[in-house]
């Protein structure tokens, strides 16, 4: 087809989905911009985006509560009775066996902006631990390294991003030497996008030739891993198991033997790990069963009424929220994929810069635009099984969210502080402590030194005296 007719049916296309201003500019571009705007249009579904304006961008997401709707079981963080017990041991058994035997590889999601740290760049350079100011891609790239040494087996590590940091990521891991791992074990690669809209349905423009779009969200993960090389690279590996988390949480627990061995033993496809919620206005998605199936509803969705709803013990009765930590069967991202299942979408009004009709920039003061998105969470009532482990906050989720204040760089330090000298003590090493009852010592456990709490008792022999205000790194 020659170029003419290709542009010519382009323009009917987008007459008929109302989207013809996307060539309002075309008499002013030259030939390489014509081309790169035609191929951005050619890559849209004009029949979802017909749907994805009339469900979502026109009008706000309701989250229907259907009656069949329920809050979610879970394991405790320990064993309930005798014979939980001994699921719990046989699963830790099982767990360790399978990340022995290579088959269970770490994801994490890094494809967000760290816009409320203020921070340039990815989130995962972001410098937080406590006494060497480690990055959060340091942190993890330890933890791999040292949970590859403690089962003497590879551990692979893929890393998402996005359009907005694929480069930036890429070259921080260069110039770091992958942090110590091997390069051919590290596989980063990129999520998609979604065109932005106006609040009618217009798809806008970030500039004359270009579309504005944003990253697809965290639920782009599974089809990036699919369409990236990523799930396949996995199979080369015999890899089976995914363990997904999130950029922002230095605490993480990548390789949990517990919580793989659990997911497993109950023929599980995609599980979730929890924690009782700190309060009803947590922001963390609540975890419910809805028509019998595990579901999270992010906390911007619940209705206040059944947040706030306690049980006669004082206890919330939807109590368990979710901290974004998965273990996903990797045939079940596939089957996702050749299905051509898609995840729902959210919408979120914010401010995108984009140019307005007459070809001028608008730097909204307000929100303006509509960015769409999907949640990894909403794969959940997609698999067959699912399962629930809850864990504590104070071991596994440090959330960085902010600069100051709940969820912040602030809070996540002294909670790494906190667990180190938890497991000092749990050890048997005195630590000093503040009236408060904090720490008063500023204490980092590299995870080369002690993955678990296990981990420190052999190597008690290592760990000075810990006088008042000092800091001590174990390494
Ligand atoms: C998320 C969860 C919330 C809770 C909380 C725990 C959602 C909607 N909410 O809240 O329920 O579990 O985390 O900390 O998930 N990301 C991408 N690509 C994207 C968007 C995000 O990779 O297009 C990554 C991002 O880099 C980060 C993670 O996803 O690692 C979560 O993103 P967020 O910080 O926007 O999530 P938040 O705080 O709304």
């Amino acid at each position: 087809m020659n170029a003419q007719k290709t542009f010519e049916n382009i323009k009917k296309l987008l007459k008929k989905h109302n989207q013809s201003h996307l060539l309002a500019f075309w008499g002013q571009l030259n030939a390489a911009q014509r081309q790169n705007l035609l191929a951005q249009i050619r890559q849209l579904d004009f029949l979802k985006i017909d749907n994805w304006v009339a469900d979502f961008v026109k009008k706000p997401t309701s989250a229907e509560i259907g009656a069949d709707f329920a809050p979610a079981q879970s394991y405790g963080p320990d064993p309930a009775d005798t014979e939980q017990k001994s699921k719990y041991g046989k699963a830790v058994e099982l767990g360790r066996e399978l990340i022995r035997q290579s088959k269970v590889a770490a994801l994490v999601v890094a494809g967000g902006q760290a816009t409320r740290l203020e921070f340039e760049g990815p989130k995962g350079n972001f410098p937080i631990s406590p006494v060497k100011n480690k990055t959060l891609f340091q942190i993890f790239a330890e933890s791999i390294a040292a949970a590859s040494e403690k089962y003497q087996t590879v551990c692979p590590w893929y890393i998402m991003t996005s359009p907005l940091n694929h480069a930036v990521t890429c070259e921080i891991f260069r110039s770091n030497d992958y942090y110590g791992l091997r390069e051919k074990d590290v596989f980063i690669f990129q999520q998609g996008t979604l065109p932005n809209f106006s609040f009618d349905g217009k798809i806008l423009l970030a500039d004359k030739a270009n579309i504005a779009s944003s990253p697809d969200g965290h639920g782009g993960s599974l089809k990036a891993l699919y369409k990236s090389g990523a799930l396949k690279d996995m199979k080369r590996r015999g890899v089976k198991f995914i363990s997904y988390f999130q950029v922002d949480n230095p605490l993480v627990n990548i390789f949990d033997p517990l919580f793989i061995g659990l997911h497993v033993l109950d023929g599980a496809e995609m599980s979730s790990k929890a924690l009782i919620k700190a309060g009803p206005e947590e922001k963390v998605g609540n975890f419910c069963l809805v028509d019998g199936k595990v579901t999270v509803i992010e906390y911007s969705d619940f209705p206040d009424e059944l947040a706030e709803k306690r049980n006669p013990d004082g206890s919330l009765v939807f109590e368990l929220g979710s901290i974004a930590i998965h273990i996903i069967n990797t045939s079940f991202v596939e089957k996702l994929n050749v299905r051509g299942a898609s995840l729902p979408l959210h919408r979120a009004v914010k401010k995108i810069l984009h140019i307005d009709e007459k070809g001028e920039h608008v730097e909204p003061a307000e929100p303006n635009s509509i960015k769409l998105e999907s949640f990894v969470f909403d794969a959940l009532p997609l698999a067959s099984k699912s399962i629930i482990l809850q864990t504590l906050r104070s071991q596994e989720f440090a959330p960085t969210k902010n600069l100051t204040g709940v969820d912040s760089i602030e809070t996540a330090r002294q909670m790494m502080v906190a667990r180190a000298a938890d497991w000092l003590e749990s050890a048997g090493v005195t630590v000093p402590g503040k009236p408060d009852g904090s720490v008063d010592a500023t204490l980092e456990i590299a995870p080369g030194f002690a993955l678990e709490k296990d981990d420190v008792k052999a190597k008690l022999k290592q760990i000075p005296e810990i006088k008042p205000k000092d800091k001590l790194y174990l390494a």
